[in-house]
């Protein structure tokens, strides 16, 4: 693995958390939390993995990217403006009336491919993109970002089975395991146990990886999007809030707001990290 292409990641995550940091703002409720614990995931894919390009953004064989827990699309909103959707100012106006750029995902910001926020129904829209993608005859690969709360959502659980069936091998769900959901841990509200064996036993391909080292994600997107005859998970290991101290590891910052004083001190120690 090219070492200048981890590192030049490692920057675009710090530019994507900054963007997320412009994006919530301050005095406005967002997102944070989540936002955060999937943000190495979702640069490693805008900026090394998935073939998009916002010069055409409608290309037919561009890869389709769903982020299923769409509380966290703040990130998604980084990147895409990172990558040259949209100018970068127009993060500052995220949630504000008449903006394309909103709490939640929809298909008319440029660079998002589904409307998600009710959780629990991305990765079927994802087994249905993948699906579409083998009836056109295109080789575009799908890719689902899942939030460990939200797997206790039982459509996610006939997606995979489906998945299975239909041997979606273009299909890789990343489960972003921060381990806290809206309102406390993820195992004291609703424990699923083993995620990673749950989804290998119903016939996917599954990899662990720490979800904050470019290191382990980076090989493990090239090795999922390999693998043939069967649909494919990340289970990736994160931190809630990961960069922000007052937010990791909390359920505080789910959803809550800044001050001009915290989000001074949000952008000091992302550009510390
Ligand atoms: C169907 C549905 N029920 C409830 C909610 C409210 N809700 C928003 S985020 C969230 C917690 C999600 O936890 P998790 O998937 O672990 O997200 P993360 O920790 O990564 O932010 C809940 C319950 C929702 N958006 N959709």
């Amino acid at each position: 693995m090219n070492t200048e292409t981890i590192t030049e990641l490692k920057e675009k995550a710090r530019a994507v958390r900054l963007g997320i940091i412009d994006a919530l703002g301050i005095d406005k409720r967002g997102h944070l939390g989540g936002s955060l614990s999937c943000a190495d995931i979702v640069t490693a894919l805008y900026f090394h993995k998935m073939r998009h390009d916002p010069h055409n953004r409608f290309m037919a064989n561009r890869d389709r990217f769903v982020m299923s827990k769409g509380h966290s699309v703040l990130a998604q909103y980084a990147a895409l403006a990172e990558a040259g959707y949209f100018p970068k100012e127009t993060l500052h106006k995220t949630k504000t009336l008449g903006c394309f750029l909103q709490g939640h995902p929809e298909r008319e910001t440029p660079g998002i491919e589904a409307n998600t926020g009710s959780l629990g129904q991305g990765l079927s829209i994802g087994v249905g993109m993948a699906l579409g993608g083998r009836l056109d005859k295109l080789d575009y690969h799908t890719w689902v970002v899942l939030g460990d709360g939200e797997l206790a959502e039982g459509q996610v659980w006939e997606a995979a089975t489906s998945a299975a069936a239909f041997k979606l091998d273009t299909l890789t769900a990343i489960v972003d395991m921060n381990g806290i959901q809206a309102v406390g841990r993820t195992c004291d509200r609703y424990d699923l146990g083993d995620i990673r064996g749950k989804f290998a036993a119903f016939g996917w391909k599954t990899f662990e990886i720490d979800g904050h080292k470019m290191e382990e994600i980076v090989p493990a997107l090239d090795e999922a999007a390999a693998v043939r005859g069967v649909p494919t998970v990340i289970v990736a290991r994160t931190v809630k809030g990961k960069g922000v101290s007052f937010a990791e590891n909390t359920h505080t910052y789910h959803n809550n707001l800044l001050t001009k004083d915290l989000q001074e001190q949000a952008r000091r120690e992302i550009r510390a990290m």
